[in-house]
């Protein structure tokens, strides 16, 4: 190689460095740039409103992929559990009296209906058999009854409550909450359930009324339903503020 080569080749080496150090650099500035204004963007439920976009982006993913033709796997009654265990006890206080209870709908601001177990017994009855599961990681076969909550919103006349995102439900003593998808609230396989077995539900499973979900974990089961409410962003939930899965599908 002459001499006036090899400083042409150097000059080439040198640039090539220099443009890939300029790369390099430039591509550091941009994911510190992301990672800066992720940090500082405006807070969105105590979560920096990027991350909350990209996180409701996935639960409405979720939602839609949740279809009214996925039905969770049902079973003959037969192979129903008979000796169904009992789980959460949160917001399950024992001076509760059944006989007061009452379930009241929060309809919109300040219009709140009430509704006695004996006239939600008049509505239509389904019952399902299905594997119910928990996070924990146990599972059981048990046998419900009680009105979907599909015949349940039409009964009373709550379909412009239905068209919002979510449902909220809550115990009387506001100790236990969930947060339900709207299409999941509606799924045809969720019940209002009064009745375990073909029996009335037991006090410790939740009486006079819970909710069935069959097509989510345990966790959204909720037990002693005193309150349901609607809403487009996400009720506050329970299990989601201890960062299990907000949706909790299976
Ligand atoms: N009110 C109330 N409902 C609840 C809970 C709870 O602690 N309180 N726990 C949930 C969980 S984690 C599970 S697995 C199921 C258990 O229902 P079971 O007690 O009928 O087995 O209830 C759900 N509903
Ligand atoms: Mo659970």
């Amino acid at each position: 190689m002459n001499p006036d080569m090899q400083s042409a080749t150097k000059a080439t080496i040198v640039r090539k460095t220099i443009a890939a150090f300029a790369v390099f650099a430039g591509l550091m500035g941009l994911g510190w740039w992301v990672l800066h204004s992720i940090a500082n963007a405006r807070k969105d439920d105590e979560v920096q409103a990027p991350l909350r976009a990209a996180l409701q982006g996935n639960q409405h993913l979720f939602g839609s992929v949740m279809s009214r033709t996925r039905l969770a796997k049902t079973y003959p009654i037969s192979k129903a559990e008979k000796n169904v265990r009992v789980n959460g006890k949160l917001g399950m206080d024992a001076a509760f009296k059944p006989e007061d209870w009452k379930l009241r709908i929060a309809r919109g601001a300040g219009d709140t209906l009430v509704i006695g177990i004996e006239d939600i017994r008049q509505l239509p009855k389904t019952e399902i058999v299905f594997d119910f599961k928990c996070i924990e990681g146990w599972d059981q076969i048990t046998h419900w009854g009680g009105v979907k909550m599909e015949d349940f919103i039409k009964a009373y006349h709550l379909e412009a409550q239905a068209q919002k995102a979510y449902m909220g439900l809550q115990t009387p003593d506001g100790a236990y909450y969930v947060g339900i998808d709207m299409p999941s609230a509606l799924h045809p396989q969720t019940i209002l359930a009064y009745e375990m077995n073909a029996q009335p539900l037991p006090l410790n499973q939740g009486a006079p009324l819970r909710l069935i979900i069959p097509v989510k974990y345990g966790i959204k089961h909720l037990k002693r339903i005193g309150l349901i409410s609607f809403s487009d962003r996400p009720p506050h939930d329970y299990w989601a503020e201890k960062g299990y899965d907000y949706y909790a599908g299976h």
